[in-house]
């Protein structure tokens, strides 16, 4: 008998325009880093299939802005039936932080009542001078206590952050 639970999960991916959104999920789906795509208007939805510790089969389904990162009409669909949220700034740009909590914090507050979010600091392989006393400070006041540092070039981290994602978002909804 096939005992296995199945789940999927609506996973969203925000954050200010090139900070490595699409190339995370890419890597994550593919396990490649592509430099030769170019998003076009809309929503990209990549799925991928997980079995966490507990045996349940959960089918991530991940929701990528595709250019025109505040496109404001597709808010609501975007955001309607999110189980988990992961936050995306650049490691090399601080501003795209100070936006995390100026910008996309307040909007998800919008349109989704409180969900599992984890904060990721991406492009962990380049040179940067944004402190982690910074960062954490930032997951306090936003409410999240996993914040992962990701390098979607070299895939430093990136499975561990879908996959805590995951957890939360299971743990959560349990
Ligand atoms: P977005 O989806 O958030 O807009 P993209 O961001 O995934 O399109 O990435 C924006 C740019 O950053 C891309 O460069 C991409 O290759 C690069 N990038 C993404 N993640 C990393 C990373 O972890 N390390 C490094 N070094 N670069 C990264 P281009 O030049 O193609 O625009
Ligand atoms: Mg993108």
């Amino acid at each position: 008998m096939d005992n296995t639970k199945r789940i999927t999960l609506k996973i969203i991916v925000i954050g200010e325009p090139a900070v490595g959104k699409t190339s995370l999920v890419k890597k994550f789906v593919s396990g490649r880093f592509t430099t030769d795509y170019r998003s076009s208007i809309g929503t990209n939805i990549f799925t991928k299939k997980i079995v966490l510790e507990n045996e349940t089969e959960t089918t991530l389904q991940l929701w990528d802005i595709a250019g025109q990162e505040r496109w404001i009409s597709m808010r609501r669909p975007y955001y309607s039936g999110a189980k988990g949220v992961i936050i995306v700034g650049d490691l090399t740009r601080s501003n795209t932080f100070d936006q995390i909590e100026k910008f996309w914090v307040p909007d998800l507050d919008q349109y989704c009542s409180l969900i599992p979010i984890i904060l990721i600091a991406n492009k962990s392989d380049l040179l940067y001078e944004i402190e982690k006393q910074y960062i954490d400070s930032l997951g306090e006041r936003i409410n999240t206590r996993t914040i992962i540092f990701t390098s979607a070039k070299s895939g430093d981290n990136v499975e561990l952050a879908f996959k805590l994602i995951a957890k939360q978002a299971i743990n959560y909804l349990q």
